[in-house]
């Protein structure tokens, strides 16, 4: 029996950032938390692109254009959807969802959902906070933050579709 499994080195990869800049707070949390993560595991700035959109309805367009490049070992996407008092929340976090997942299958590059979709606020602050407080107040278990995780997933899946 064989195990394929990724590991978390970067190797030489290239990663490309997608953020989006609605709710730009929680998203320059977020992009904080992945580029940490990235920086720990060995991946140097110049592997790193980060790209810029208005709002998270534009993640999947700029992800297409960058997948179809071939360029990257694997894409990070970062954004926050907060609930608001209409369904626009519904729409955009749909779309944004599904736009990644058909553009990861259409392209095979594996690109990793850091997309946070919350009810308020606070909700979204506790899903990207500091490295920092996270070892101060991660006991709770209430603080994490998605954008470490979306940079994590993605070395870990950019390592195992080369190994496979
Ligand atoms: N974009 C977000 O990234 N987060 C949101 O919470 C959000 N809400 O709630 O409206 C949002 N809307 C903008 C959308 O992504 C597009 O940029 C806009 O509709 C123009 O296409």
């Amino acid at each position: 029996m064989n195990i394929i499994e990724g590991n978390f080195s970067c190797g030489n990869y290239k990663f490309a950032i997608v953020l989006s800049r609605f709710n730009e707070l929680i998203g320059q949390k977020l992009l904080k938390g992945a580029l940490g993560c990235l920086k720990i595991a060995g991946c140097p700035d110049k592997n790193i692109d980060v790209i810029k959109v208005p709002g998270a309805f534009e993640i999947s367009l700029a992800a297409a254009k960058l997948a179809e490049l071939k360029k990257y070992n694997a894409l990070i996407c970062l954004g926050a959807v907060i609930r608001g008092e209409t369904p626009h929340f519904k729409y955009v976090s749909n779309a944004v969802s599904s736009g990644i997942s058909q553009i990861s299958l259409k392209y095979n590059i594996p690109i990793a959902f850091g997309v946070i979709t919350t009810n308020n606020i606070e909700q979204a602050l506790e899903r990207s906070a500091e490295k920092v407080k996270l070892r101060l107040e991660y006991s709770g278990k209430k603080l994490g933050n998605k954008g470490w995780d979306a940079a994590l997933t993605a070395i870990e899946m950019a390592n195992l579709i080369t190994k496979i």
